[in-house]
């Protein structure tokens, strides 16, 4: 996802060695880079689409839980949900701001998502017909965010480094709130658990999927480790997830579904760490190009959501122009 009228993108047009070689000094020296430091546009323009993408992707998943607010069990797990809910809407716009200022605007971003030109995270397209989907979600897919953006917190871009910071305490309720739901129907009658372990058969390799493509088929990921935007490639994360994860279901009585799940002494450097079987990477890509089970689903909620609340953006807008035209007039008097 690449933005129009960046800030500032005429002079950096012409980059020399010599400023490329300064800004890479600053970035290994661990200095943040600031919206209105001078960067290269293509340093500009990765952070655009990652965090472009974030956004779209806490904005997007906010939809599969959301449709579980009222069918929830009790009360209890309701008011979870719905806060839940709420803090993922928090993230997004958190994200969002933090790509505005990098001179693209949210109604760009916008458009870029709902026109399908703009990817935001493969597991939102998937669906969700029981409630032990809503505990999968919390345990393995904000487990994994968090995986992945524990890291981000030290992104060498302040705004997403410190957006980062608040998201990730967030998600660490959720992946507990979602455990704890897992947790409940895996102790349960039987058929209870029988529907926890459906559901983790259908959001394990998902779940896998969240970090990207093999190293060796991350178009990105050289360039933004060099940039210090990510500090571990794909494959590290994954294994990462993997390892914390393997434990976790096991504690509850839950059976990984892959049958090339081996614990190798010998990995991460002596430290020990699980074999794991191949992704679908077919599925990977349909998925991301937009041939997923809820793909269609998605967009078109989030495009009926923006036409629905065009009257409250033009009223607010509306309202902010007539104060400020109050205070004008207000201070013309006073004068
Ligand atoms: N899905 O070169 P690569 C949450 C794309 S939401 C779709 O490795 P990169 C939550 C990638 O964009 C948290 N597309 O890319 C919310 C690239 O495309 P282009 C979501 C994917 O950027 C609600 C191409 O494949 N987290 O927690 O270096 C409820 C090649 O990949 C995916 C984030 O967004 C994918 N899974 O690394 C509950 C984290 N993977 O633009 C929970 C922020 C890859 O080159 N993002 N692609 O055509 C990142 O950390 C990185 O962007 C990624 C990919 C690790 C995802």
């Amino acid at each position: 996802m690449y933005s129009q009228g960046l800030i500032g993108s005429g002079s950096e047009n012409e980059e020399s060695e010599a400023f490329l070689a300064r800004f890479q000094a600053r970035i290994d020296a661990e200095e943040k880079i600031e919206p209105n430091d001078a960067m290269p546009l293509a340093y500009r323009k990765t952070l655009i689409r990652q965090i472009g993408q974030h956004a779209h992707s806490e904005i997007v998943g906010m939809l599969p839980e959301g449709n579980w607010i009222t069918r929830a069990p009790t009360l209890r797990r309701k008011m979870a949900l719905l806060a839940k809910v709420q803090d993922e809407g928090g993230h997004g716009l958190y994200l969002y701001s933090a790509a505005e200022t990098l001179g693209v605007s949210r109604e760009e971003m916008t458009e870029e998502l709902l026109s399908g030109r703009a990817k935001y995270s493969s597991i939102f397209n998937y669906p969700t017909p029981t409630w032990a989907d809503i505990g999968m979600i919390g345990w393995l897919v904000d487990g994994a965010a968090i995986m992945n953006q524990v890291p981000l917190c030290r992104c060498s871009f302040g705004p997403y480094a410190r957006a980062m910071v608040r998201v990730c305490r967030e998600e660490s309720f959720h992946q507990r709130q979602g455990y704890e739901i897992v947790m409940t129907l895996a102790e349960g009658t039987d058929e209870q658990k029988e529907m926890a372990q459906d559901s983790l058969n259908r959001w394990w390799w998902p779940a896998l999927m969240m970090f990207g493509p093999h190293d060796a088929d991350s178009s990105n990921s050289d360039q933004s480790m060099l940039w210090k935007i990510k500090r571990f490639t794909n494959d590290e994360l994954r294994q990462k997830f993997v390892d914390a994860t393997v434990p976790q279901a096991e504690k509850i009585g839950l059976k990984i579904p892959d049958p090339d799940l081996k614990w190798n002494p010998e990995k991460n450097d002596g430290a020990g760490g699980y074999d794991f079987g191949a992704l679908d990477w077919d599925e990977f890509w349909r998925v991301v190009k937009g041939g997923g089970p809820m793909n269609r689903d998605r967009i078109a909620a989030r495009k009926a959501a923006w036409e629905n609340g065009r009257w409250v953006r033009e009223a607010a807008l509306a309202h902010a122009a007539k104060r400020e035209e109050r205070a004008a007039t207000a201070k013309v008097a006073a004068e």
